[in-house]
């Protein structure tokens, strides 16, 4: 039998009386107008044609359907319109099965739900992610869903957009089966039901569920979605499933989801989706090889260094981990089987991947021993001469074809370059804090850097699942610039009349975790002060400077490990201490400035703009490539609100409407 094709996406084929209808829209086989259209005329086809009993539907590739086209969103709608074509399916008139080959997700598990069977292969996954995009599902998500698996699970699955695998979809009654073959099952299963009684989702009565645990699911979404609406958007729809009519919930979902659509929430989000996509891409890699790296040397075994360490670790590679002394090998080793520990303990790891990651394990004192590591990355303490000292000396070890990177967050890389015979091996690597658990990296493309250590080095981030981002060489590298840019912005605010406490509220208003200076006292203000005194002798007297961190300092103030900062913190609790004020108050006398009332938005504004030149001086100097990778490196290392979008987003949306 030939194949058949119904538009350029989806082709079909006849299996004995069953079309197995096929969809293949590269790169995830998104829910594009063409592809909504070819679904239609092979359901016409197979609807006027006697000898058909049934269809199958699956897609090419890893991905069964990826979802809706993204890219269409903020475009003129096309016909016809998705929730068509489900509703379609789900009143068809022969058994539609699915058989899910790979990812099924937002759209792509809306048509799985509307079919009358589900048949998964074991590579298949399943998820309703639309409230990572600001929005909620919107061809009947909300309202099939509970009627498949119960109000709980799916308040629990939509409301964090969380995905399942086969083997969860088939306990939660999501999908009938997993199948080795899921074609030649969901085959055999459209014979079965034809002619046969359907199971239509929609007329399925949504379970009953007990008040308490709807409750608690609820709770949990809306814990973790501080200042989305979505989430809360999508329960109150899973909620009102059982009371509703399927037509009328569906007609409410879809209110829903064309108003969220258009919220600056949903394009914040769908900026980040594509600006992750976009990020750690250099044009001019695209022909270049990446080196290979399976053996990872870690130089330091403190915080930054085993939790890279246990990073490479859990990503499958080999790492030797150096200290200096055989004592310090060993109390590294234990920090390293520390922080595996506890991740059996949250399920993040089995124990048998603990074993693994142990066994892959290498702590040592000996130098020579980095001489089999492919990458060696170094987190000592940040001081030139002892790093560049290190590089001399790995230079002398490692060999020729091996990467040398450094995790400086401060220092000149192109200078710790210097130290070594062969500069194009060097690369820059910035983890953030804990590094096991922060998902960016600052990828530093230092002055000497290889084209295919550069390439190397993004690939060893990506195998780590982290985010990369690219960026040029200057002090404090994209993030560390614009952190402190803010701060300035911030100190300045405190001498004209705003307190730190007021500053913090207006950042934790506008969605960041925690405000600047609590942030600071978390971290400590130690370094920040020895690098003011550094700086000093050199300062521009005729440059605006705060003293107050200095005096808090000087006062022993250096954050929350002493109990004293920017806040007291009696018993760990943040509190506001007069203490505090009364140096704040102090130096504006000194400087005769009379302190003026800040409101939250003018502190947000402020601070966003200094974010923002900052930006576009970065962007200048060429140190970041795009808009969007500030704004991933604010997100995802600084604890800008994604569904903010980032401080590069944020002001274009201002001043360019929404696009
Ligand atoms: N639309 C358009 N393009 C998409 C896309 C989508 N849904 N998903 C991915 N791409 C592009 C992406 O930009 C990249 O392009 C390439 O595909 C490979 O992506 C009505 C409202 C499917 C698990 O949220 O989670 O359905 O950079 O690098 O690691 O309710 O992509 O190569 O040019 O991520 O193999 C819901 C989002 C939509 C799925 C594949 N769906 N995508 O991961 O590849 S809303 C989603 C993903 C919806 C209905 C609604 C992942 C993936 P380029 P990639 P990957």
């Amino acid at each position: 039998m030939p194949e058949m094709r119904f538009l350029q996406s989806v082709s079909a084929r006849l299996d004995g009386g069953v079309l197995v209808v096929t969809i293949n829209n590269p790169p995830v086989n998104a829910l594009s107008a063409h592809v909504r259209t070819g679904l239609i005329a092979a359901l016409d086809h197979a609807a006027d044609a006697p000898n058909i009993v049934g269809l199958v539907i699956s897609g090419t590739g890893r991905t069964f359907i990826g979802g809706a086209d993204i890219k269409e969103f903020g475009k003129p709608p096309v016909e016809p319109m998705l929730p068509t074509v489900i509703d379609r399916i789900e009143a068809f008139e022969k058994p539609i099965i699915c058989a899910v080959n790979g990812v099924a997700l937002g759209g792509g598990c809306e048509v799985v739900l509307a079919c009358h069977g589900r048949i998964a292969g074991e590579a298949a996954s399943f998820g309703l992610p639309e409230v990572k995009l600001g929005i909620v599902p919107g061809a009947g998500g909300t309202q099939r869903l509970p009627r498949l698996i119960g109000t709980v699970a799916a308040i629990d699955l939509i409301g964090t957009g969380r995905a399942v695998k086969a083997d969860e979809a088939v306990t939660l009654g999501l999908a009938d089966a997993i199948a080795a073959d899921p074609l030649a099952a969901a085959i055999a299963a459209v014979r079965d039901n034809a002619g046969g009684a359907l199971r239509r989702t929609g007329n399925i009565d949504v379970p009953a569920a007990d008040p308490d645990a709807v409750s608690a699911a609820e709770a949990k979404v809306v814990a973790r979605s501080r200042g989305q609406s979505a989430p809360a958007e999508a329960v109150r729809l899973v909620k009102a499933a059982g009371g509703l009519s399927l037509k009328q919930g569906l007609a409410e979902e879809r209110a829903t989801f064309l108003r969220l659509r258009d919220s600056e929430e949903s394009a914040a989000l769908r900026h980040v989706f594509f600006a992750e996509r976009s990020a750690g891409k250099v044009e001019t890699l695209a022909d270049v090889a990446p080196r290979r790296i399976e053996t990872v040397g870690v130089v330091g075994t403190g915080l930054m260094g085993s939790g890279i360490a246990v990073s490479a670790l859990t990503s499958g590679y080999r790492v030797i981990a150096l200290e200096q002394t055989p004592e310090a090998a060993e109390s590294g080793r234990g920090r390293i089987t520390g922080i595996l520990d506890k991740a059996v303990q949250s399920k993040r790891l089995t124990a048998e991947g603990r074993e693994a990651c142990l066994a892959r394990l290498e702590a040592t004192a000996e130098i020579k021993a980095l001489a089999t590591a492919d990458l060696v990355v170094e987190a000592v303490f940040d001081d030139l001469s002892v790093k560049t000292e290190l590089f001399r000396r790995l230079d002398g070890v490692v060999a020729p074809g091996a990467i040398l990177a450094t995790n400086t967050s401060y220092l000149d890389p192109d200078a710790i370059a210097t130290a070594t015979a062969d500069p194009s091996r060097v690369v820059g690597l910035h983890f953030f804090s804990p590094a096991n658990v922060m998902r960016l990296v600052e990828v530093v493309d230092c002055a000497r850097t290889a084209p295919d250590v550069l390439a190397s080095a993004l690939a060893f981030v990506k195998r780590l699942g982290k985010l990369a981002v690219v960026c040029g060489v200057t002090e404090g590298f994209v993030g560390n610039r614009i952190f402190s840019a803010c701060r300035r912005e911030a100190e300045f605010m405190l001498e004209d009349g705003a307190l730190p406490q007021e500053i913090d509220a207006a950042l934790e208003a506008y969605g960041f975790p925690m405000g600047i200076f609590a942030v600071n006292d978390m971290a400590g203000l130690e370094i920040a002060w020895a690098r003011r005194k550094r700086l000093a002798a050199t300062r521009d007297p005729a440059v605006r400077y705060v003293e107050i961190a200095d005096r808090l300092c000087e006062a022993g103030r250096l954050g929350r490990k002493r109990g004293l900062g920017w806040y007291a913190y009696p018993n760990g609790a943040r509190t506001v201490d007069p203490a505090v004020t009364a140096v704040i108050e102090a130096a504006r006398v000194e400087k005769n400035i009379a302190p003026r009332a800040f409101t939250k938005d003018e502190i947000m504004t402020r601070l966003l703009k200094a974010m923002v030149e900052e930006g576009t001086a970065l962007l200048a100097e060429g140190v970041a490539a795009r808009p969007g990778d500030i704004d991933l490196v604010m997100i995802n290392g600084y604890g800008f609100p994604a569904h903010k979008g980032g401080p590069m987003f944020s002001v274009r949306q201002n001043t360019e409407g929404t696009i």
